[in-house]
């Protein structure tokens, strides 16, 4: 079976590499407390389910397919292997395309209030950004009010998902030879609801019965999500909080003070986490902390809400999915504020056990146990506050505490339109360095390490190994989700990392100004990697499409249904993808085949699942290097070129966080702040020529800058 090579699934592995966590498991066996991983030892995974050979559709199953002839099986309906496989595969990316664009219809509600006046607090932030989504979606900026432009965009936005004709907008910034590839293949999405709706339709008993035809509407549906939900959600968060650049902070449980009122953020969206953001800043509740005997107010974060407000604020990750229980477990958090997904139950459970108040926020994620403090996007400040006031007086409740001392530095916030800036300025701002850097074989290729944690393999163990083993064979890495926060606390993303890199991308990065991995933010920002990989295909030099880059992705811990459906829209837009866990469709060959040379006979990209981390990075090597051949590009030679000395930039971030750590010691705000000086006030050069500046004297319209 696959799985005996999987050494994570092998009986006594470890449950981390990561020094924090394993420190957190001893504290939860002394306590006799139960976590996700001491779960999973006495929970194995169903073999049938696990490989896609249960169906349980309808009341005549649920049918199993299982033994040696299964393949030659059919469940009572008659529905063979790859029927059953390939419908739960769907159904599994409906579910990630669902939640995603989800998300993304409460940013764009939000954006409505916000334009309509509605929504104290929040505001417009980024103008430039506005003006700039504006023109993807054909609305009319000049010599409009910001709020007439944001009340259209966010319309054109809530239009994208129940629109009765046409197709899904954004599809229209893919390359030409993609759009025209899906036009064929009756792929582009229409409406993202359509697409959930068909998909489950279709998989209904009785409906599709067809591998091929099945998993053909799981790509059209995953587009909806990647070329839709997602990258709407990254647009709208980046026009009402900014778009992202470089900052540093910090990551780890040891970013939990011992002394201060802890909040944790968890779950998604960055809605309400921005306000509590300002709530924790707040001098008026930051005196009220101190009246309770702490010194401040602490505000951290777990999962993507986490990564929300660490790429706009610079606020602390205390960690990944697999530290949600972790963080509880320190005793130290005062309140646990969730939105939405990758939050466990057992957290209500959990936190009775301790005096950390779990608070819901979300009128559709409520859990026992929980306090519900419904958030609405129209009072939204004053329920940070009341939120902050309740962690406040819950701070004399903390019994004995334990915090693990380990927290990493590390530099995040990138962006697509601060890659282009960093490669050319404002008003020159292009992908030609980098590609030149590829071209030459200075960078070998590009990966994007992306995705959960799984408890059925050790944590961050296979993320931090592919980042670690990329940079010293001079691949390039970008990262998101948990799979960014696992490289941060393993020291990836720190400035020193550079030592770490091959000779060629560290020249190179060097030269640019930027680091070796780059935090490009939360799940719904892996619409960024499709961004970035369009401008580097059409920057001339590697090809016309992304099918013809040198570039992988990977999602080594996949855990839920969002990374399936990442996965699967990264594969229809011509990626290369390598999930590692175990195959959700292994009980089926006629599947197995479809998503691999099939889906790469059909649309240039494929998703394999290679449980063993010897065997991924082998594999995404040999994908790299076939993409290097097939444009026929030198060779990549690691003794071709040379390390240079330290850029200023590495040394105004190790500056940057001398100065932090002298900060602390005086007993100042710590949060973490631009390394760069473009967080407010830069420019970029649009895609229709025009330029704006943003910031305090804005000024938008042609030919200003
Ligand atoms: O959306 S990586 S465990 S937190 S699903 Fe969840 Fe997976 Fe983390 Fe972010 Ni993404
Ligand atoms: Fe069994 Fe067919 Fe019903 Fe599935 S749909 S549970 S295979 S009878």
């Amino acid at each position: 079976m696959d799985d005996e090579k999987n050494e994570g699934v092998a009986a006594g592995p470890a449950k981390s590499i990561d020094p924090a966590a394993i420190e957190m498991l001893a504290h939860a066996d002394e306590c006799g407390i139960d976590t996700a991983f001491s779960r999973a030892d006495h929970m194995k995974p169903c073999p049938i389910g696990e490989s896609g050979a249960c169906c349980r559709i309808c009341s005549m199953g649920p049918c199993r397919l299982v033994g040696k002839d299964a393949e030659e099986k059919t469940g009572i309906c008659g529905a063979d292997m790859g029927t059953i496989a390939s419908r739960h595969f769907a159904r599994q990316v409906a579910g990630g395309v669902a939640a995603h664009s989800d998300h993304g219809r409460d940013m764009a509600m939000t954006l409505r209030a916000v334009a309509k006046g509605e929504a104290a607090g929040y505001k417009v932030k980024d103008e430039q950004k506005l003006f700039s989504v504006a023109g993807y979606m054909g609305i009319p900026t000049s010599g409009r009010e910001v709020n007439e432009i944001a009340l259209d965009v966010a319309d054109k936005a809530l239009e994208q998902f129940g629109q009765a004709h046409g197709q899904i907008i954004y599809t229209k910034r893919a390359t030409p030879k993609r759009q025209a590839k899906w036009r064929e293949l009756g792929l582009t999405p229409r409406a993202i609801d359509r697409e959930v709706v068909e998909v489950m339709h279709r998989t209904h008993e009785g409906v599709d019965l067809d591998a091929e035809n099945i998993l053909k509407s799981a790509l059209r549906c995953s587009l909806a999500d990647g070329w839709g939900g997602a990258m709407l959600s990254t647009d709208i968060s980046d026009i009402l909080f900014g778009t992202p650049s470089p900052l540093a902070s910090e990551v780890n449980l040891g970013v939990l003070k011992s002394d201060q009122v802890n909040v944790i953020v968890h779950g998604h969206e960055p809605t309400l986490s921005a306000m509590l953001v300002e709530a924790a800043r707040d001098p008026e509740l930051i005196a009220e902390a101190k009246a309770a005997g702490a010194e401040g107010i602490n505000l951290a974060g777990i999962c993507c809400t986490s990564n929300e407000i660490l790429m706009r604020y610079g606020i602390p990750a205390a960690g990944n999915f697999l530290h949600q229980e972790l963080a509880v477990l320190t005793g130290a958090v005062e309140t646990m504020v969730v939105d939405v997904q990758c939050i466990m139950q057992a957290l209500g459970p959990l936190a009775q056990r301790f005096h950390t108040q779990l608070v819901t926020t979300s009128p559709k994620a409520k859990i026992q146990g929980a306090v519900h403090v419904e958030f609405d996007e129209h009072r939204a400040p004053e329920t940070a506050r009341e939120i902050v006031r309740m962690a406040i007086a819950n701070y004399p409740n903390r019994g004995p505490i334990h915090i693990p001392d380990f927290h990493e530095p590390l530099v995040a916030g990138f962006s697509h339109e601060y890659l282009n800036y960093m490669q050319g300025g404002f008003h020159r701002g292009s992908f030609r360095p980098l590609n030149d850097a590829v071209i030459a074989g200075r960078i070998r290729g590009l990966a994007g390490v992306v995705g959960c944690n799984n408890v059925r393999v050790t944590q961050d163990e296979g993320i931090v190994e592919m980042i670690k083993r990329f940079i010293a064979d001079d691949v390039m890495v970008v990262v998101t989700g948990c799979a960014a926060t696992a490289g941060a606390k393993a020291g990836y993303l720190s400035p020193e990392i550079l030592d770490h890199a091959g000779p060629g991308l560290r020249e190179v990065m060097e030269a640019i100004g930027i680091p070796p991995v780059l935090h490009l933010g939360s799940c719904v920002d892996n619409s960024r990697i499709l961004t970035v990989l369009t401008q580097v295909a059409t920057e001339g030099g590697l090809g016309e499409d992304i099918d013809d880059l040198p570039a992988v992705g990977l999602c080594p811990e996949w855990m839920c249904e969002k990374a399936i459906a990442i996965g699967t829209y990264f594969a229809a837009s011509g990626a290369h993808v390598i999930f590692g866990v175990s195959s959700p469709v292994k009980a089926s060959s006629e599947a197995t085949r479809l998503m691999t040379t099939g889906w790469e006979e059909m649309v240039g990209g494929d998703l394999e699942f290679i449980p063993d981390w010897d065997e991924m990075y082998a594999r995404a090597l040999e994908l790299i290097d076939a993409k290097r051949e097939a444009l026929k590009l030198p060779q990549y030679d690691p003794a071709q070129f040379g390390a240079s000395g330290d850029s200023m930039f590495f040394a105004a971030i190790k500056e940057y966080l001398a100065e932090k750590a002298a900060e602390q010691e005086r007993g100042l705000e710590t949060v973490g702040s631009p390394v760069y000086p473009l967080s407010e006030g830069h420019s970029h050069t649009l895609g229709d020529g025009h330029s704006h500046t943003h910031g305090d004297g804005h000024a938008h319209g042609e030919g200003e800058s």
